[in-house]
């Protein structure tokens, strides 16, 4: 009797191992601790032992009655537990919105910038961002040991090998390929080893324009400039020109810009000056339109470099450059 009630008992607790269901679990049940299960019959024999062994046998019996029993509502527990974390699928519910991501400010206002451009009838061009020095100096009228390279604090990768500091060598590069007249805007990144503030970055964008025709003058360079302040902003904006030198142009002008983040009251944007230097510009110099291959006894024209990042913040009143290439989505989410 003892081999048989603990046979019963040893094959119960292993079958609620692997059972996977209440279902298994209510039939093991009934098949063990039922009326006609095989504890019951187990049971049921003791009565025809000796009756000095009844005893005992019966004690064991309710034993493993009790530890069955147990083990019993222990794995119905289990089962009760798993039914509420079954997820209630709801196929009516909206789905889930994955984060998308989506063209970042500064290319989105170059891409707007591109179009003004276009509208007057510049086609686009692109340079390298790794540049001879010859390029990015030498030919714009800068030779070596001139004073002015200083303006530009410069990364080289080797002697002669280095980040651009300006769009300006793409003008010269495109004009080995163009004849003139052109009319062409080089959009891209520079680099200058910059102690960077709300106004300066390190790396920021340019966009070069170059305009080479007959009769070309200072005129047309002040009315395409305004037209462009016109439509980026969609109003009239105060600015201010002043000549500035640059090598590679005779005249050179500076545009500024009366600051949109303080309305010309003066902040850490603008230096508390109240106006912003936006672009670089003037009448391209012989010396250079003859490195481009281009008659300068037949042929006048302009350049310009502007400062896109300083456009794009004017425009959107964003306080400091740094933000623009910060990675942190609370401001890129915004564009
Ligand atoms: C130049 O880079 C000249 N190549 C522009 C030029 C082109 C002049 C053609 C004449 C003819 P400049 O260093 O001033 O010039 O830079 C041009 C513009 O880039 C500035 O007006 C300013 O808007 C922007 N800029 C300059 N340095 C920074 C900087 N560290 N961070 C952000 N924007 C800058």
């Amino acid at each position: 009797m003892h081999d048989t009630l603990k046979k019963i008992q040893q094959e119960t607790l292993h079958r609620l191992t692997t059972i996977s269901s209440q279902a298994e679990l209510e039939s093991l049940e009934i098949a063990v601790l039922g009326r006609k299960g095989s504890l019951a019959a187990a049971m049921r024999q003791i009565t025809d032992l000796p009756v000095s062994e009844r005893p005992r046998a019966g004690q064991l019996a309710n034993q493993v009655k009790q530890e069955i029993t147990r083990a019993i509502v222990a794995a119905s527990k289990r089962f009760a537990r798993g039914a509420e974390q079954v997820p209630v699928i709801d196929v009516t519910w909206p789905g889930a919105a994955y984060p998308l991501g989506h063209i970042h400010p500064i290319t989105q206002f170059v891409n707007e910038i591109v179009d003004i451009f276009s509208g007057m009838g510049f086609s686009v061009v692109e340079g390298t961002e790794v540049e001879t020095a010859e390029y990015n100096f030498d030919l714009l009228n800068i030779p070596k040991n001139h004073p002015a390279r200083d303006l530009w604090d410069t990364y080289y990768i080797e002697k002669n090998l280095l980040l651009r500091t300006h769009t300006s060598p793409v003008q010269l590069r495109a004009m080995t390929k163009l004849k003139a007249p052109v009319r062409i805007i080089a959009p891209g990144r520079v680099f200058r080893h910059e102690a960077t503030d709300a106004g300066h970055e390190s790396m920021f964008y340019q966009c070069e324009g170059l305009v080479i025709d007959k009769h070309i003058s200072v005129a047309h360079l002040i009315g395409t400039l305004d037209q462009l302040l016109k439509a980026v902003y969609g109003k009239q904006v105060k600015t201010r020109v002043r000549p500035e030198y640059y090598p590679f142009v005779e005249p050179g002008l500076d545009v500024d810009m009366q600051c949109l983040i303080c309305n010309g009251v003066g902040c850490s944007v603008c230096k508390q000056r109240g106006w912003l230097e936006m672009l670089g510009s003037g009448m391209v110099h012989p010396q250079v339109l003859k490195n481009m291959g281009v008659d300068p006894e037949k042929y006048s024209g302009f350049a310009f470099g502007l400062g896109i990042d300083r456009l794009m913040m004017l425009k959107h009143g964003i306080n400091d450059i740094r933000l623009s290439y910060s990675g942190d989505l609370r401001f890129l989410e915004q564009f």
